[in-house]
């Protein structure tokens, strides 16, 4: 075995130049330690076999998932054999999978070995060697994401690779609201973060502007409600199977829905749908504008609670995740006695229905309380790199809530890149790639440590953007830079490094069809 060099942390500038056979692959989230080994490469053919180390049907499913991309661009057979227990597997021409006890990697982490006779992944669980597909991904040409044959070869380099997570949650939100994704658009979306090892996908399912989810206990909530969009387009809602649908390939990605049925403010789907709900017994009309903060739920009627007992008892029976995201933003309608009566009233409701809550910021004004395991979201504008007083933080903290970093002016995706990006918007400012990548969780405020903060999410609100290829474009480059703070060590962290890795993603993004914003502050392979 030659001498390997040790990567850890992100010390290591690999020149995109450089000679394939010697140069540090090129993964983003960073892995925690990397090793190359040169001369232990490893070649797909027509005889590689993806071998199933234990006996596990989650296993089986990943095995597949690394099968079904790579047939069609290798046109090689691949055939999951297996399981293959008791024995080390994968040894020749193989490429192996299977659990381990490693319990230093968590709940997520894994080890990937490469050397010319194979590839053998290993990890505690599902969930980690799923990642650890990611990353094989990766160090592959980038034409394996292709749907049609491509010419060989197909070589991996060796590498030695340990591999888990800084963060418990890393997530992207989606506003299905303000403008509506299909199922189909929704799921494309989960396919491109989840290769970035995002394990929460945040749906935002209501807002002023339209309903998105089936109750059935109130179903003008989707027929009215859900009837149009930001534009005064048709709007639309996902069935309570569509849903579910959803949810189980979020799952086969090892991806959580964290459902937002926003409160009290953002609400006139709701109230423009039941004018029972309205003070005033009136029904507002729908809305078709981007205003926030005109709506609130009356508060003082007992039917307000009824509502919520009703809508978050079947949105809990169809989600397996153990948060609902009650919203608790921008509540300008509101008054803040009637906001923490509220959501005193809420919180027992969510918790009888056996969730966790978690809401933006602002629900730190009210009584709410670390245990359970309540979170709050924080979207402040902030220096990123010098920590600075956070009141909503500091308070959310004090009561044991721990936060997950949502920056606006670094994680927010609907942020313009500059003046001239042609859709989104830039009440926050202008977040460029390097922007969106320059920042930290544990230096945001002050008075708040890492052990305070659960994770990193990145929302993209959608007042502008009206379909996915929109999305996209927002979301590429900038999300893997969100994802890397969420999984990778801090340690060594540069821009310089960085964006050449990043560079790396753009052949990839272009087999796959994402439209993705080439910016010019890339040297794009
Ligand atoms: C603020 S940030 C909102 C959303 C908007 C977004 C637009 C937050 C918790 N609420 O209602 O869509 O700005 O960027």
């Amino acid at each position: 075995v030659l001498a390997g060099s040790l990567v850890t942390g992100l010390a290591v500038t690999p020149s995109a130049q450089a000679d394939p056979a010697t140069a540090v692959p090129r993964i983003i989230p960073a892995p925690v330690s990397m090793t190359t080994v040169p001369g232990q490469s490893f070649t797909l053919t027509r005889h590689t076999k993806i071998v199933v180390g234990s006996r596990s049907a989650d296993v089986a499913r990943v095995a597949a998932s690394l099968a079904g991309l790579a047939r069609p661009s290798t046109g090689y057979p691949l055939p999951v054999v297996g399981p293959v227990v008791g024995h080390v597997v994968g040894d020749h021409d193989a490429i192996s999978l299977r659990l381990a006890a490693l319990p230093q990697l968590g709940t997520e982490g894994y080890e990937l070995n490469v050397s010319r006779g194979g590839v053998r992944l290993a990890a505690p669980t599902a969930a980690g060697l799923f990642h650890g597909v990611q990353t094989l991904r990766q160090l592959l040409p980038a034409k394996v994401e292709s749907r049609r044959t491509q010419q060989g070869p197909w070589t991996v380099p060796g590498v030695s690779i340990s591999d888990h997570p800084r963060f418990a949650w890393r997530g992207a939100m989606l506003d299905v609201s303000r403008h509506f994704f299909t199922v189909e658009e929704t799921k494309r979306y989960i396919d491109e973060i989840s290769m970035y090892k995002i394990n929460v996908l945040h749906l935002h399912l209501s807002d002023d502007q339209g309903w998105r989810i089936a109750i059935k206990s109130w179903p003008r909530l989707a027929t009215y409600g859900g009837s149009t969009e930001v534009g005064g387009g048709p709007g639309g809602y996902y069935t309570q199977k569509q849903y579910t649908d959803i949810v189980r390939y979020a799952a086969q990605h090892f991806i959580t829905i964290v459902p937002e049925i926003d409160s009290p403010s953002h609400t006139n789907a709701a109230l423009a749908s039941y004018a029972d709900l309205n003070c005033d017994g009136k029904a507002p009309p729908l809305y078709t504008g981007t205003n926030v903060g005109f709506s609130s739920v009356c508060v003082d009627k007992d039917l307000t609670y009824k509502f919520f007992d009703d809508v978050i008892g079947e949105l809990a029976r169809l989600t397996p995740g153990s948060y609902i995201h009650v919203g608790g933003d921008e509540a300008h309608s509101t008054p803040l006695a009637d906001y923490v009566t509220f959501l005193d009233r809420l919180q027992p409701i969510v918790h009888a229905h056996g969730k966790n809550i978690i809401g933006w910021n602002e629900i730190a004004q009210a009584d709410v309380q670390g245990s359970p395991a309540t979170l709050a979201q924080n979207w402040s504008i902030l220096d990123g790199n010098t920590p600075a007083a956070d009141p909503l933080a500091t308070a959310a903290v004090q009561k044991g809530v721990q936060l997950i970093t949502s920056p606006a002016n670094h994680a927010y995706l609907d942020m313009q890149y500059d003046a001239n990006s042609p859709y989104g918007l830039h009440w926050a400012g202008y977040v460029s790639v390097q922007k969106s990548y320059q920042w930290d969780p544990a230096t945001l405020f002050t008075g708040v440590t890492e052990q305070n903060i659960r994770g990193v999410e990145a929302p993209i609100w959608s007042e502008t953007l009206t379909n996915i290829h929109e999305v996209e474009y927002m979301a590429f480059p900038r999300l893997p830079g969100i994802a890397e703070i969420g999984w990778s060590p801090r340690t060594g962290r540069s821009w310089d490094e960085y964006r050449t890795r990043l560079a790396a993603q753009g052949p990839r993004w272009t087999v796959m069809g994402v439209n993705f914003y080439r910016s010019p502050e890339i040297s794009w392979d």
